[in-house]
C-alpha cells in the first residue's frame, strides 16, 4: 500500500489545464492582472456573492496587506487566537501591531466570544478571528462586539472556502475576509489567496499594495510591494472551480466514513456539524483525551504504517520561539487552546481518499484503544 499524507491537492485533468493555459501561448501574457486573473476574480465575486475580491499570489500576503490597508496606529492591539497557522500571528506582527491572544472554545475551536471583551483595551484596534478547519466563528457575536467597541474585524478564512452560514458565504462577514488558495486547500490556485470585502475604497488600496502602487505607466502613487497572482495560478483556479462541488461532496463522504468509525468512541472527540452552516470538510480533526493512547502515540502508530497525520496546530503560535517572550503570550492565557494543541490530530482528508484507506486508518487508531 502507498503512503498516505494528510492531504493531496485537488487537480483538474492534465488536458483540461492545458486547454486553459493554451491561451497564454497565444497572448504571451503571463502575469500582471491578465485575462485569466480578471476572469477568476469575476467568477469568485459571483461565487461568493461578495462585491469585491482582490486576488493575491498567496493567502499570507493577502492577510498582511488587508491589515496594512486598515492603517492602524503602530503598537495597536489585535485580538486573535493562537490555535492557527503561523501566518495569522505573523501578519499582525509584521504590521507593527501587538497580538493579544484570546482562547478558543471547546466546541469548534474558534475564538471564544465570551472572552473577547475582557481583552479589549484603549489600544485595541481590531479582531482577527480564524475559521479554523473550516469551522465558522460565531460571526453574529463577533460582529456585535466589534460594533459596540468600534473595532474592525478581519477574518482569517484560509480554511473556509465554500462554507456558508444561513446561505451566506464566509466571504461576506466582518470588514474583510482572507482566503488561502494554497495547494493544500479545498480550492487551490497552486499558491494563491484573496481578500473579500464590500467597502469600495479598499479595492484601490489593496491593488496599490500588491502592484507597487502603480496606477499607470507614468503614475506611482503608493509605496506598494508585489503580491500579484499570475496567469498560471488563475488558470488553475478557473479549472478547479468547475469541479469544486463534486470535490466537496467526495470530502463529505470521507468525513462521514470517519464518523462511522470514530463517533462516540470513548476518549476520541470529533467536531459536531455546526448549526446553520454548510461545511467544506477542509480538515478532519480528532482530539484524543482519555483514549488508550496519547495523540503522539496515535501519530506514531499511523506513521509506522506509512500514514502521515498532522498536529495542526501544535505548537500554538503564542508558544513559538519568536513570540513566547511577548507580555501578551503565555499558554496559561489560552488553556483550552493549549489543551487542544497537545491532543489534536488532523487525519488524512482529501476528495480522492479511498474508503478502504479511511477504514485502515481508523482500524489502526481503534487497535490502540484501552482494554
Ligand atoms: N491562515 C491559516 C489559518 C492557514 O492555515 C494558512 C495556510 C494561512 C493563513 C496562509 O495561507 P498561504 O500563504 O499558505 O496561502 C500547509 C500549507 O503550506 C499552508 O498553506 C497551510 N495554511 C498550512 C495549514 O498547511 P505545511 O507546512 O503543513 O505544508 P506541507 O508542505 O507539509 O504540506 C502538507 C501536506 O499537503 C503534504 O504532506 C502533502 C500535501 N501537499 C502539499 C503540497 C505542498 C500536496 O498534496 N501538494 C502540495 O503541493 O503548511
Amino acid at each position: 500500500m502507498g503512503n498516505i499524507l494528510v492531504t493531496r491537492s485537488s487537480m483538474p485533468s492534465f488536458e483540461e489545464y492545458c486547454e486553459e493555459i493554451r491561451k497564454l501561448w497565444d497572448s504571451h501574457w503571463l502575469t500582471n492582472m491578465g485575462a485569466e486573473h480578471r476572469e477568476l476574480q469575476r467568477q469568485l465575486e459571483e461565487y461568493f456573492g461578495c462585491p469585491h475580491v482582490v486576488l493575491y499570489t498567496n493567502g499570507h500576503l493577502a492577510l498582511e496587506n488587508v491589515i496594512a490597508a486598515m492603517d492602524f496606529p503602530k503598537g495597536g492591539e489585535v485580538i486573535t487566537t493562537p490555535f492557527t497557522f503561523a501566518s495569522t500571528t505573523h501578519a499582525i506582527v509584521r504590521n507593527g501591531l501587538t497580538p493579544v491572544f484570546c482562547d478558543v472554545n471547546h466546541k469548534d475551536y474558534t475564538m471564544d466570544v465570551e472572552k473577547i471583551e475582557a481583552l479589549i483595551t484603549e489600544k485595541t484596534v481590531a479582531i482577527v478571528p480564524v475559521h479554523v478547519y473550516g469551522n465558522l466563528c460565531d460571526v453574529d457575536a463577533i460582529g456585535a462586539i466589534a460594533k459596540k467597541h468600534g473595532l474592525k474585524v478581519i477574518y482569517d478564512a484560509a480554511h473556509a472556502f465554500a462554507v456558508k452560514y444561513r446561505g451566506v458565504s464566509s466571504a461576506c462577514f466582518g470588514d474583510a475576509s482572507m482566503f488561502s488558495f494554497h495547494a493544500t486547500k479545498v480550492f487551490n490556485t497552486i499558491e494563491g489567496g484573496a481578500v473579500c470585502f464590500s467597502e469600495d475604497s479598499l479595492t484601490e488600496t489593496l491593488n496599490d499594495m500588491k502592484n507597487f502602487g502603480i496606477r499607470g505607466p507614468e503614475s506611482v502613487v503608493y509605496v506598494g510591494g508585489n503580491a500579484k497572482m499570475n496567469e498560471f495560478q488563475a488558470a488553475m483556479g478557473i479549472c478547479n472551480l468547475r469541479h469544486l462541488d463534486a470535490e466537496i461532496a467526495k470530502r463529505g463522504r470521507v468525513a462521514a466514513r470517519y464518523r462511522e468509525h470514530l463517533e462516540g468512541v470513548p476518549g476520541i472527540r470529533l467536531c459536531r456539524p455546526q448549526k446553520d452552516v454548510e461545511p467544506n470538510y477542509a480538515y478532519f480533526p480528532a482530539v484524543f483525551d482519555g483514549f488508550g493512547a496519547t495523540r503522539d502515540q496515535v501519530f506514531e502508530a499511523l506513521r509506522c504504517e506509512g500514514i502521515t497525520a498532522r498536529k495542526y496546530f501544535y505548537p500554538l503560535t503564542n508558544a513559538f520561539e519568536c513570540y513566547r517572550d511577548l507580555p501578551t503570550a503565555g499558554l496559561e492565557k489560552t488553556p483550552i487552546a493549549a489543551f487542544l494543541a497537545d491532543r489534536v490530530l488532523t487525519l488524512p482528508m482529501y476528495a480522492d481518499l479511498a474508503m478502504e484507506d479511511v477504514d485502515r486508518i481508523c482500524g489502526i487508531i481503534l487497535s490502540l484503544r484501552k482494554g
